[in-house]
């Protein structure tokens, strides 16, 4: 009983895919990353996607190739982005779903000709805050950034033609393996966000500016005694077990966007509970965004909109609407869409893990898609409880009562988010919270 407590709360934090794929599917050659003997990377080319990745067209035999030859990106050139076209994809009717691609199949990540087409929205927000990170002079920063990327998933997205073209990406970027009903009747479900932008500026801001804290649960936080900074933010997104009760000092008590999949969410409710965290953060107006990081996730939103307890899937026997208390509101609910997920990870963080047997199980952290969410809906990012290179100095999660170490799992990449970090940071994008050396 013990060692599953110390088992399960040791990946609490990483969820999803590693949960499911490495008990059940992983094979004893595959490496385990410890600290220390994870491959660094050589390139620095972080956000964009970098020639090693990008341009390598890898065809597919014939039946399960998609013609999306009239917006293919050009070889190599990842300048020239044609946005999908929502209402061109209603007319497409006499169309089935593809035949079932297979992770197995492919040895590394599999690059399509319309890898790098995303779904845009024509209601993009244009900042007025001069000093917004949209404005950023950083040219790499630029280059990768789409600032009409779909940020959400709702209701009409799921036709048939926009199902084939996701179902060539694994989980979370996409539907690979999946079958169209399991997730069209639950992405039905979904309202379409009545505000796209997340967030508005405040009322009563003199400058336009929207500023945001994000705030991981790093043991960099321990006696930080950040709070009260982190609380001036107009809005504090957090992730995952976001406790707060007893550590206001060092981590602040105000949550405006709660970011989390199905499993960190119940998983931190079920371990977290002696913290005080019984269920999702309470704040008032708290708007609720939901990795759909897998199958069981699509299972969850369908329980959480239906109202109802769940009678057969992952979440059997749960009532998902428990996890949130009485604070959820359809209207502040979002969905993060897969194109965005898959946006951050092949332009900001491509993990020379995508080379490897194991692609498939390469996702970057909830707390990156938090912190990538924030610089695509605020204007100023302040990043807390981040992870640094100098981690090791500091216990896992700021929570715990005695100090364990990161582990780094196969799932996540945490040098390159060590990287990436850092270089947004000093390219003056965000602002990281970082410790003084003492
Ligand atoms: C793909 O679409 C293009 C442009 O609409 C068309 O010319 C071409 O014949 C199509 N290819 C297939 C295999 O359907
Ligand atoms: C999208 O497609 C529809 C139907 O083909 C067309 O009428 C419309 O002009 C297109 N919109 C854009 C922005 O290309
Ligand atoms: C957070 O703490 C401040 C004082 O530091 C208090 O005024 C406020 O009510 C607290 N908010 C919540 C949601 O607990
Ligand atoms: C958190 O920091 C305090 C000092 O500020 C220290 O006494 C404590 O051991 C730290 N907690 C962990 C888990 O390292
Ligand atoms: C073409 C090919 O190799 N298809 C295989 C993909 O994986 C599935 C499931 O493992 C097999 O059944 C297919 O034969």
């Amino acid at each position: 009983m013990q060692s599953q407590v110390v088992a399960a709360s040791a990946f609490l934090f990483c969820c999803g895919l590693f949960y499911v794929l490495i008990w059940n599917k992983m094979p004893e050659k595959w490496p385990s990353f410890q600290a220390g003997n994870i491959p660094t990377r050589e390139s620095d080319s972080f956000w964009r996607s970098g020639d090693e990745i990008t341009g390598k067209l890898i065809t597919t035999t014939g039946t399960f190739s998609l013609n999306l030859s009239s917006r293919k990106t050009t070889k190599g050139a990842s300048e020239h982005h044609v946005p999908l076209n929502t209402s061109e994809l209603k007319h497409q009717i006499n169309i089935t779903p593809i035949p079932i691609l297979h992770i197995k199949n492919f040895t590394k990540l599999p690059k399509w000709d319309f890898e790098d087409v995303y779904m845009q929205s024509s209601e993009a927000r244009r900042p007025v805050c001069s000093k917004s990170l949209q404005n950023s002079k950083d040219k790499e920063f630029q280059e990768a950034a789409l600032w009409n990327i779909q940020l959400w998933l709702h209701n009409g997205h799921l036709s048939v033609s926009e199902w084939n073209r996701l179902a060539h990406f694994n989980n979370p970027f996409g539907f690979m393996e999946y079958t169209y009903t399991d997730i069209k009747k639950s992405v039905d479900l979904i309202p379409k966000p009545k505000y796209n932008q997340l967030l508005p500026v405040p009322s009563g801001s003199e400058d336009g500016c929207i500023r945001c804290a994000v705030v991981g649960t790093g043991g960099i936080l321990n006696g930080s005694k950040m709070g009260k900074e982190i609380d001036s933010h107009d809005y504090v997104f957090r992730v995952n077990g976001a406790v707060t009760k007893g550590f206001e000092e060092d981590v602040g008590n105000k949550t405006s966007v709660y970011v989390h999949t199905a499993f960190s969410l119940s998983q931190s409710v079920i371990h977290l509970e002696k913290y005080g965290f019984k269920y999702s953060p309470q704040d008032e107006g708290i708007i609720y965004v939901m990795i759909p990081e897998g199958l069981r996730d699509y299972e969850w939103i369908e329980g959480l909109l239906e109202k109802k307890r769940m009678t057969y899937g992952s979440y059997k026997g749960y009532r998902p609407l428990t996890f949130y208390n009485d604070r959820f509101q359809e209207d502040k609910f979002y969905v993060l869409h897969p194109d965005f997920l898959r946006y951050i990870r092949d332009r900001f963080m491509p993990s020379e893990s995508l080379k490897e047997s194991y692609w498939a199980l390469y996702r970057p952290t909830n707390g990156a898609f938090a912190l990538f969410l924030a610089l695509h809906t605020c204007d100023i990012v302040h990043a807390y409880g981040f992870i640094t290179a100098d981690h090791s100095k500091y216990p896992n999660y700021y929570f715990e009562t005695t100090k364990t170490r990161v582990v780094f799992y196969i799932n996540h990449d945490y040098n390159l988010e060590i990287k990436t970090w850092k270089k947004l940071h000093d390219a003056g994008i965000i602002t990281l919270y970082q410790r003084q050396e003492n």
